[in-house]
């Protein structure tokens, strides 16, 4: 049902309804939330919640964004607080057509002058509006509003302005023969007496509606018992927070931490809930992995100093060394946070503590001097969720790396690179490919791992592993099952990636390259700091 319809429905039905009073997307939807029908938009609270008066401080482009806010957060229905309409017939037809744009269901207009002043301020300050005037102004709006069901409703100030009873019922009856919905019968007595003097005469000419802001203390069944339609609580959501702010402010400011006052807060986990954080985390499965379908995660071996890079590597293992204004390892993680891997584990080693980067999970491996690269692996394969990125914490790399690895679908996946020199005196884990039979139009389209050795340059070998591999969920399991088997065997402690690559491919496991030229350093192979700065 629209929500214009579900106000118009509240207002013609015969038992009591009620609004409560919203100023905000999250007080609208705190009242939601309470079990309230509709919301009332009020002018006082909005203005107030903006730091402003209640005299048409706020324009009414600024109102309508709040409301905009309000009923984007909500499904009942609001009764926007329209003021007088912020101007004449011409400004209110522009506002209704705005407001039910903005799935508003109706506007209250009261019969007062531009710019208004709330009706509980200067009683010498409330001059009424022209009645001819005022009843061009509601049906100005009835003829511009596109949805049958939207509603008008006009507030009779005479009470408020101290014109008395008559002047309210002449005003009442005008109003609703320009086509006022409902009437709004407001009073400022600290009883409903006024209220229910114009109800005994008005009888059932139209919904009315009361906002007993002052009259607080009689009790809701009088209302009833005069066949009121409608009760607005006009401002008590927004009060009771300002006490709740004015609290919690002084209490922090008195004590200056926050021990005792978190308990009487609500969490963040409270916020996030309200503003429906889980329909995003949901949305974001579905819209930004679809490849991967649901998880991606890395793990990044960095527990060796690096003893080659001397005076650097002092204080702090080679990940962290910084090149330019990053170091190696934040920038590989940038570059994994890219593809939305967030699930980032470091295995550290040699001052691990020098690893402080923000939402990594560091995992220990204190014999990082005596064990090689699968005893780190092992400690962190169980972080695996998913697609999984395997990454020395050593590697300086171009981001569409990642791109080349995680768009192959293959289980097993690493990077080599074709580039290397043969005059450079240094050891790395070069490879030899096999080419898969099936033919392909790109030379290296399906290439495989042959065999794996750590060796100096030689102009036979292929290329050189950069020390990244990309896992399947398949894959996930395919190395812990490797790990499994060979953790309790002596020979684990020592053994590095490739020594697991060589078991695979006699295992007949297939580990697929991509193959890439350049592009990337070897932080040990580094001569000249200045090169990496492209990375
Ligand atoms: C409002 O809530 O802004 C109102 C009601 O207009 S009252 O403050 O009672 O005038
Ligand atoms: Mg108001």
């Amino acid at each position: 049902m629209n929500k214009t319809t579900k106000l118009k429905q509240m207002l013609q039905s015969p038992q009591l309804e009620f609004l409560m009073e919203a100023h905000s997307g999250i007080s609208a939807k705190i009242v939601e939330e309470a079990g309230f029908k509709g919301i009332w938009g009020s002018g006082l609270a909005i203005s107030g919640s903006l730091g402003v008066r209640d005299n048409n401080e706020a324009s009414w482009t600024q109102v309508l964004e709040v409301v905009e806010f309000m009923s984007d957060a909500t499904t009942i229905p609001i009764l926007i607080d329209g003021d007088t309409g912020y101007g004449n017939f011409n400004n209110m037809r522009r506002l209704v057509k705005k407001l039910e744009q903005r799935d508003i269901a109706g506007v209250c207009i009261e019969d007062k002058l531009f710019p208004k002043t709330n009706s509980f301020l200067r009683e010498g300050a409330q001059p009424l509006a022209d009645i001819d005037e005022f009843c061009g102004k509601i049906k100005a709006g009835k003829d511009i509003q596109k949805d049958d069901d939207f509603v008008i409703v006009a507030r009779v100030e005479a009470f408020i302005a101290g014109w008395g009873l008559q002047e309210a019922l002449n005003r009442a009856e005008a109003y609703c023969n320009a086509g006022a919905d409902a009437i709004l019968i407001h009073s400022k007595l600290s009883n409903a007496s006024e209220v229910f003097d114009f109800i005994k005469v008005w009888g059932d000419r139209s919904p009315v509606a009361i906002v007993p802001t002052k009259y607080y203390t009689t009790p809701t069944d009088e209302f009833r018992k005069y066949q009121i339609s409608l009760a607005i609580w006009a401002n008590q959501v927004f009060r009771g927070s300002i006490q709740k702010m004015q609290e919690v402010a002084q209490q922090i400011y008195r004590e200056q931490n926050l021990l005792s006052v978190e308990d009487s807060i609500v969490s963040i986990k409270e916020v996030f809930r309200l503003q429906d954080d889980k329909e995003l985390a949901l949305a974001e499965e579905h819209y930004l992995c679809p490849k991967s379908g649901n998880q991606r995660s890395a793990i990044i071996l960095a527990s060796t100093r690096g003893e080659q890079l001397g005076q650097l590597t002092q204080s702090i293992p080679k990940t962290m060394i910084k090149i330019g204004k990053k170091s190696i390892l934040e920038r590989a993680v940038e570059h994994l946070n890219e593809y939305h891997i967030k699930d980032i584990s470091v295995v550290a080693g040699y001052r691990k503590e020098a690893i402080n980067l923000p939402n990594l999970k560091i995992i220990g491996n204190d014999d990082y001097k005596t064990t090689g690269e699968l005893v780190s692996l092992s400690k962190a394969i169980d972080t695996a969720q998913g697609e999984s990125i395997i990454l020395f914490g050593d590697i300086l790399f171009k981001k569409y790396f990642l791109s080349i690895i995680l768009d192959d679908p293959a289980d097993i996946v690493i990077i080599v690179d074709t580039v290397y020199s043969l005059e450079q005196n240094y050891q790395s884990d070069f490879v030899h490919v096999f080419q898969a039979e099936e033919a392909s139009l790109f030379p290296g389209d399906n290439y495989h791992l042959k065999t794996i050795f750590y060796d100096q340059p030689h102009a036979d070998y292929y290329g050189e592993w950069i020390g990244m591999m990309k896992l399947t969920t398949k894959g996930v399991t395919i190395v812990k099952d490797f790990i499994q088997e060979f953790r309790n065997q002596p020979e684990f402690q020592m053994m590095d990636i490739r020594d697991m690559f060589n078991q695979f491919i006699k295992r007949g496991i297939k580990i697929k390259i991509q193959t890439i030229s350049g592009h990337r350093i070897d932080v040990n192979n580094i001569e000249d700091f200045s090169l990496a700065g492209e990375f």
